[in-house]
């Protein structure tokens, strides 16, 4: 039965005025529920709300607010199956990957409900006597979360999770593609007891509800995740407000591979780089930088794995790759594979539209893999789907120059037997993540994600202790216990006969 959603605002699902539109599997065509297309006045009672909130939630302990924290994970790993087959039916990713989804929430909840014993600031000697100086975190307000459809529930964990144990209520704008995944998300943080007001969900447009997150004058913080155009447009009106702003949009994240490279790990690694979640991840390794001595091999052992790869439902346990995630993402991938084929790349395999039986119904485009010239549109755009470029490099030097040498700047990835390449690669890739002798993707909360260059600003970073830092200013306190004024800069001359 196809159930029609409302708005979460207040802890209720409120009827909404708006238009309706539907979600539906990638891979079926199937309709899955329907949602509402908040309006502006809606969502001015969503940030009324949230803003109400505020006032308690920020009072309330934060050891306390992690307790909610894990209840939520221990809900999300209750219900982990039933939640992933919906990543799954929702957004096209394999079912393993939907479960995945659904872990990296536990995990960062998980660990996010302890830095609510933790959040350290510093203490700090005073240049006066009988004085204290102190820095703490503060929250700085209801926060507008503006979440993508790839990873439809491990992102609102991200930020919802480092939000909420700051002491800052949010409003989340899931992707008009995956709103199902954001309703049962929401269901589970309403299950744990968060207090009514500090968590609500809009779905709608991003001209209405995005734009209007961005712009409403008490949302005080912006996370968003997302294609660069829009990431851009977000940062420049939350600029004219110079609220805080978390913004990750994307790579072209290379995979070095070197003469010495272990040729089965390296092979083991692109597949699920380059293919997992048909390559629709910010992460994903759509550039695979080969050294000449070892070129012509790796093309022939790519080719034959790629053909090996099992296409299909990817509710199917035995499915390596699914549809991508709509007929947009589906188009934009065919035209990439079409510009390929119109500049000359060399097509080594795929690049095709599968049809026929139920590949008719959804979303299917064979792993693509192109031989490419480092000028060529393919060497510097963000694909988003599963298409690899191959490039040939002459020596380590000329790897890393190819490597660097794209706007974004999120995930990289060195195979190597040699230390002296590992550690190269550490120090001169331009990136936020650098992996050695593992492809591109495979964060772990507990560290810092995020990137540079065009991929985001370097000022935040989701998860790990940094996640805070989106949702948190620091204040300083100075304590004068000395009874008497004492004056920094003036009256420490006396103290050192000065
Ligand atoms: O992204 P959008 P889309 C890239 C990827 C993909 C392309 C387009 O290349 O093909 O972006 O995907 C909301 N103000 N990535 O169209 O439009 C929107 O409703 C505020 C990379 O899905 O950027 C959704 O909730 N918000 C990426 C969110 O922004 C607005 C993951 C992202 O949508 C808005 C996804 C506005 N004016 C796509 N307009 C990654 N970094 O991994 C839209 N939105």
């Amino acid at each position: 039965m196809v159930q029609d959603y409302g708005l979460f605002i207040g802890g209720k699902w409120k009827k909404s005025e708006g238009k309706r539109f539907e979600t539906r599997n990638p891979a079926t065509g199937e309709v899955l529920a329907t949602f509402p297309l908040a309006t502006k006045e809606e969502l001015g009672d969503a940030v009324h709300v949230a803003k109400g909130a505020f006032e308690k939630w920020r009072k309330t302990p934060a050891p306390r607010r992690g307790e909610l924290l894990l209840e939520a994970a221990r809900i999300f790993r209750r219900k982990k199956e039933e939640l992933g087959r919906i990543v799954t039916t929702e957004m096209g990713k394999v079912i393993a990957e939907g479960r995945g989804d659904v872990q990296e929430v536990i995990d960062f909840y998980e660990y996010a409900a302890g830095e609510g014993r933790r959040m350290f600031g510093d203490t700090v000697p005073s240049e006066l006597p009988d004085k204290m100086c102190l820095t703490v975190r503060m929250p700085v307000g209801p926060a507008g979360l503006i979440t993508p459809w790839n990873f439809p529930m491990a992102i609102p964990g991200w930020k919802s999770g480092a939000a909420l144990i700051a002491g800052c209520p949010f409003i989340l704008k899931p992707s008009s593609l995956t709103p199902l995944c954001a309703a049962k998300f929401v269901e589970v943080l309403d299950e744990a007891g968060f207090p009514p007001g500090v968590v609500n969900m809009l779905t709608g447009s991003g001209s209405v509800v995005g734009d209007g997150l961005v712009a409403h004058p008490d949302i005080r913080a912006i996370s968003f995740t997302g294609g660069v155009d829009t990431g851009k447009h977000v940062y420049e009106s939350a600029a004219k407000k110079m609220i805080k702003v978390g913004l990750e949009l994307g790579g072209k994240n290379p995979i070095l591979a070197m003469d010495d490279a272990d040729l089965e790990l390296l092979m083991d690694g692109v597949m699920f780089g380059a293919f997992g979640t048909a390559g629709q991840r910010c992460t994903a390794a759509s550039r695979l930088i080969v050294h000449q001595k070892i070129y012509d091999q790796v093309l022939e052992d790519l080719a034959a794995r790629a053909e090996k790869l099992r296409i299909g439902n990817p509710i199917d346990e035995k499915t390596d790759m699914g549809p991508v995630a709509s007929a947009e993402q589906e188009k934009k991938v065919l035209e990439y594979i079409e510009i390929g084929r119109k500049e000359g790349d060399g097509l080594v395999t795929g690049g095709k539209k599968l049809t026929g039986g139920a590949f008719d119904k959804g979303f299917f485009i064979e792993p693509t893999i192109f031989e490419v010239d480092r000028r060529k549109r393919l060497a510097l755009e963000e694909i988003f789907g599963p298409v690899l470029s191959v490039l040939k490099a002459k020596d380590f030097d000329d790897a890393v120059s190819i490597a660097n040498s794209v706007k974004y700047g999120l995930s990289s990835s060195i195979y190597t037997t040699d230390l002296r390449w590992a550690f190269r690669a550490m120090q001169e890739l331009e990136a936020g993540i650098t992996y050695v002798n593992a492809p591109t993707i495979g964060a772990e909360v507990q560290l810092p994600f995020g990137g540079i260059k065009e991929t985001g600003p370097t000022d935040t970073r989701e998860a790990g202790p940094t996640a805070l830092d989106e949702f948190t200013y620091w204040k300083t306190i100075y304590v004068d216990y000395s009874g008497r004024l004492q004056r920094a800069q003036i009256d420490t001359e006396k103290l050192t006969g000065g």
